[in-house]
């Protein structure tokens, strides 16, 4: 018996109900190739109901080189508006540091080459954003978890804070700064990077350079650009509005699930 035909008959008897799909599965028993085929579909459908409960573990869609957008438009801050960045951008980011700090035990101030001697992840995924428009872009960078795992939890932690270099409004009190947030669970999904590369080159400015989030289950919004500090924290409550993320402040969702 071929497998599309044992594949018929499988689905037949489910149709059929569970009598013939008793039937079916003796009939299958006794035959051994065919009782694979239908473990093959057993499995199947338990991976997809394992998919459905496991949700925010799962893979966000990988594509392929000739998947990717001619144009990735950017959107937001496109050139920060500030002496720190600029003098770092004059310098190529070599006084750039990321900051990693907060409930961890080794605080880290980690320069961009020293990022890029981590083993390195590169990813082909769709961005969406809210506004309505997606583009396929190519990602490389170190995971996140990684980096987590270099500075050391300390007991409590619970979410990343991302400090941005871009204000994108002036106020007194910083609230105009952007700023996102993850859990543990999105910050050591095997997709979130911290990327320094886009479509083989180096970060364009416009996209965030020298350094950005890519959480790949969550919205555009969720993407944060310039990177200059990870805080990890217990809550955000503190932080701004509360909310945990510049436009979380503003009343989109923390939780941008695609
Ligand atoms: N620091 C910072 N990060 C940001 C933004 C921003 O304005 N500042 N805009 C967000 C939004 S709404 C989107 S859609 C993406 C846009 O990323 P892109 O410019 O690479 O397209 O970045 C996100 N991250
Ligand atoms: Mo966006």
């Amino acid at each position: 018996m071929t497998l599309d035909n044992s594949r018929r008959r499988f689905l037949r008897s489910l149709a059929l109900g569970g009598s013939a799909l008793a039937l079916a599965s003796c009939d299958r028993l006794a035959q051994g190739g065919s009782f694979d085929a239908l473990l093959r579909e057993t499995e199947k459908l338990t991976l997809r109901a394992q998919r459905a409960l496991q949700g925010r573990h799962a893979l966000a869609k990988e594509y392929t080189e000739a998947d990717l957008s001619p144009v990735f438009r950017a959107n937001g801050t496109q050139m920060p508006d500030s002496d720190e960045y600029a003098s770092l951008l004059e310098n190529h980011f070599a006084d750039w540091r990321l900051k990693v700090d907060g409930l961890v035990q080794h605080p880290q101030s980690i320069s961009l080459d020293e990022l890029k001697r981590f083993a390195s992840r590169t990813q082909i995924t769709r961005h969406d954003c809210v506004e309505g428009w997606s583009a396929i872009g190519k990602w490389q960078g170190v995971p996140l978890g990684r980096i987590l795992d270099v500075a050391g939890l300390k007991p409590g932690a619970r979410y990343v804070v991302f400090h941005c270099a871009d204000e994108l409004e002036q106020t007194l009190d910083g609230s105009g700064r952007y700023y996102e947030s993850i859990d543990l669970v999105d910050a050591y999904h095997p997709q979130t990077i911290l990327a320094y590369g886009m479509n083989g080159k180096d970060l364009p400015v416009a996209h965030g350079a020298p350094l950005r989030l890519r959480v790949e289950r969550q919205l555009g919004y969720k993407q944060a650009k310039y990177l200059m500090r990870i805080e990890v924290v217990d809550s955000f409550a503190a932080f701004f509005g509360g909310k945990g993320g510049y436009w979380e402040d503003r009343g989109y969702e923390w939780y941008g699930g695609i």
